[in-house]
């Protein structure tokens, strides 16, 4: 039987933890052969610590094959030794009446200390994945705590942003959602991402054909996906949770797994692919192979989807612009 691997998660006594831990000790992450030993990190205040706890008990009580150990951590030094995965949930979002500038300068200091210490302690090929808001500039903040890690190694979730897109066009078209391919997301996980179905197909034909309708494009769908997170928030009083949660296993498992030649979409650093500036942590279409993304080149940005793209890399730019003086 495999060794078992590391995978550390912060945040993991909130709601998207409650919702991704069971399935990462289940194996649906990285496989049904492959145990895990889980290092989970909280902040240091006794309320998170306790739930935290309680959390663990229920995890032990799943009586998981696959969970090898399980740890509770308040200091990101401990909690990412050694390990293979990081999985960044915990941050702090932005809340009513809360100040730009603060929000980057909380979110700063939270990204800043866990880079170093992946930095310090984790494996050489820890994938990192930030699903924690900004999840784009927070990934970019740690990359650029973390000098020593290969810059690859940092990904931002917009995979949310794919599923999403993928069931409003499985909805549009009556097709079963698995048997769209091509999609692609590009840019910052925001209301500014630019879904982008013009290559996507339903077993060989053209998506762009079926649905044939620019207006619904531009008027309706990437609206819906847009702001579909705020449509949760507004419906159920809480931000999506499972759909994350189920976001980030996809993630995760893809980039380990492979996707034998799909398409996903993943936030990762530019290398100029498309015009981004290198380092920007953009989202891009990717397959990926033995464990490592590759972004899908060669297809054409028509007029539109340009505008799109700078749009969210206008963004995204203002972004890093203004976690600049931390770095
Ligand atoms: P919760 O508030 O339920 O949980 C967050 C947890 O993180 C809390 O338990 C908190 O104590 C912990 N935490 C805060 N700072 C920490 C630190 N420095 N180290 C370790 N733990 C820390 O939020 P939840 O609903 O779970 O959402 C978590 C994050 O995901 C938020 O930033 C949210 O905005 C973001 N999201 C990102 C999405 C994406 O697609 N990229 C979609 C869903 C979600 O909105």
């Amino acid at each position: 039987s495999k060794k078992p691997v590391r995978v550390a998660v912060t945040g993991a006594a909130g709601q998207i933890g409650y919702a991704l831990l069971f399935r990462i000790a289940s194996g649906e992450m990285l496989g049904k052969d492959q145990p895990v030993i889980l290092q989970l990190l909280e902040i240091p205040d006794e309320k998170a610590q306790n739930a935290l706890k309680g959390v663990i008990m229920e995890l032990e009580d799943c009586a998981f094959p696959l969970l090898a150990g399980v740890e509770a951590h308040s200091d990101p030094m401990s909690a990412f030794k050694d390990t293979d995965y990081a999985l960044l949930v915990g941050s702090r979002p932005r809340g009513p009446g809360m100040e730009r500038a603060e929000l980057l300068a909380v979110n700063g200091a939270i990204f800043t200390t866990q880079g170093k210490a992946l930095n310090a302690v984790a494996s050489r090929n820890v994938k990192v994945l930030v699903v924690g808001n900004p999840a784009n500039t927070n990934a970019y903040i740690a990359m650029k705590s973390a000098p020593d890690l290969p810059r690859k190694n940092f990904t931002a979730m917009l995979r949310l942003d794919h599923n999403r897109a993928a069931s409003q066009l499985a909805a549009k078209t009556g097709k079963p959602v698995a048997s769209i391919e091509k999609l692609a997301v590009w840019g910052n996980h925001s209301p500014t991402m630019y879904a982008d179905y013009r290559n996507a197909t339903i077993d060989g034909q053209s998506v762009k054909a079926l649905i044939n309708d620019e207006q619904w494009n531009r008027e309706t769908f990437l609206p819906t996906v847009g702001k579909r997170g705020a449509a949760i928030i507004a419906a159920r009083g809480l931000s999506s949770a499972a759909s994350a949660a189920n976001a980030a296993i996809d993630h995760m498992r893809d980039w380990a797994l492979g996707t034998n030649g799909k398409w996903v979409t993943m936030g990762i650093p530019s290398n100029g692919e498309y015009g981004i500036p290198k380092d920007v942590m953009f989202g891009y279409p990717v397959t990926c192979e033995g464990g490592e993304y590759k972004i899908v080149e060669g297809i054409t940005i028509d007029e539109f989807s340009q505008e799109c793209i700078n749009k969210t890399l206008k963004e995204l730019t203002d972004e890093q612009d203004g976690v600049k003086h931390l770095l």
